[in-house]
């Protein structure tokens, strides 16, 4: 397929430009009003820039004239492509449009200002690559996995087919989040402390993992609260603590800490809430660390990021943390966004598989636990409509 953008003073000399160079056969994907040149915004000249495509072997069961309402001619309207309106519903037409799309997607790659498309991708993988980019997973990772999706379907002919195409990333995806470092929380963890940024959800969190240990696996639950830079704070872990019936303990020092542990010693899992701090700074961490940090094994750590949060920062804070032991991660507000690369980006880069995921504000339903498939579908949820 021949793509290509004129640019003339009037749409008519634009037509006219792309009827001598493309022929009558071609198709306009979009076009634009822009204003060029001038002084400080004066005296600028309008000037039209049109996208124009070829295929050179049209299906021969395309028929010229449903090309023609494609194009518009009037210089004062710029031209859209809502073609939906202006052809009609037979089949022949239906597959103009799919061809159409195809063309939109592959005029947006085209022409994305700042997307340096891998050299080795055939056109067919160029979208699944965007999307992928779209998604916020990190150029190289997306880069590695669909070169290899590209590869599994040349191998086997059928590279040609999107569904395909999307079924092979979904299984490249699965298979390399399976190879990683399952999540180590068992339940069987004495003390399990919930950290991350400010208003990230670790209280909510802790609450619903808490229900699950209790509901669930039978486990008797107590909970310390070490968040007292709030009252709020501590009124909100008191109300879960009543509404789940288990015990809190609230510490301010690390010796009242040391003593709510000993306290509480005889029940199964103590769930200890932490403060949100801005734990870009380093002092925040090692206050933080000072407080939690015991000399015994059976501890665990959550660390609780949002997938609202940006992709830098996640990182960011994730090596932050990454000396404590017994680390878990859990990403909350997943019903918050539409871009799932950090799940990827994070679980691939640190080669650990994440605990739960969090999609809600409802105590204690909305949590579940991750699994590579999870993840994956969360990743892939927006591939067909775009
Ligand atoms: N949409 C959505 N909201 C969530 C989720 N998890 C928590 N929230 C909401 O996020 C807000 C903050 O939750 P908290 O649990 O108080 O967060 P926190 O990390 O304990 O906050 P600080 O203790 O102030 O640092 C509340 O309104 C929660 O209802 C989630 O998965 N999805
Ligand atoms: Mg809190």
């Amino acid at each position: 397929m021949k793509l290509k953008k004129f640019t003339a003073p009037t749409m008519p000399e634009a037509m006219q430009q792309i009827r001598s160079e493309l022929g009558s056969n071609a198709v306009i994907l979009q076009s634009k009003e822009v204003k060029k040149g001038g002084v400080l915004g004066f005296f600028q000249k309008k000037q039209f820039e049109v996208y124009a495509a070829l295929d050179p072997e049209p299906t021969p069961r395309v028929k010229q004239k449903s090309y023609e309402p494609l194009v518009d001619t009037n210089e004062d309207k710029a031209f859209d492509m809502h073609t939906q309106d202006r052809v009609n519903e037979s089949n022949d037409d239906m597959h103009i449009l799919a061809e159409i799309k195809q063309m939109k997607k592959l005029l947006e790659v085209t022409t994305a200002a700042n997307e340096d498309i891998p050299k080795g991708l055939t056109t067919n993988f160029i979208w699944p690559y965007t999307y992928l980019i779209n998604q916020e997973v990190t150029p190289l990772l997306a880069e590695e996995i669909v070169l290899q999706v590209q590869q599994n379907l040349e191998a086997e002919e059928m590279e040609e087919h999107a569904h395909l195409i999307k079924d092979e990333l979904h299984k490249e995806i699965v298979q390399r989040l399976k190879a990683i470092e399952k999540s180590t929380f068992t339940y069987d963890e004495h003390i399990v402390h919930f950290i991350g940024p400010t208003g990230v959800g670790k209280t909510t969190t802790l609450a619903k993992i808490a229900a699950k240990a209790k509901l669930e696996k039978n486990k008797r639950v107590a909970f310390i609260t070490t968040d007292t830079y709030r009252i709020a704070a501590i009124e909100q872990l008191k109300t879960y603590a009543r509404i789940l019936e288990v015990p809190i303990e609230v510490a301010y020092t690390k010796e009242e800490y040391d003593e709510a542990i000993q306290k509480l010693s005889g029940y199964d899992q103590i769930y200890v809430d932490t403060a949100g701090r801005n734990y870009r700074e380093t002092s925040f961490v090692k206050d933080l660390t000072a407080l939690i940090d015991r000399p015994n094994n059976d501890q665990a750590t959550m660390l609780v990021l949002s997938l609202s949060s940006k992709s830098n920062d996640i990182e960011a804070i994730y090596h932050q943390f990454n000396n404590l032991p017994n680390q878990s991660i859990i990403f909350t507000k997943v019903d918050e966004t539409r871009q799932f690369g950090s799940l990827l980006n994070i679980s691939l880069h640190e080669e650990r598989q994440i605990a739960f995921l969090a999609n809600g504000q409802d105590v204690p339903n909305d949590v579940m636990v991750s699994t590579p498939e999870v993840i994956s579908s969360y990743l892939l949820s927006g591939y067909d409509d775009e």
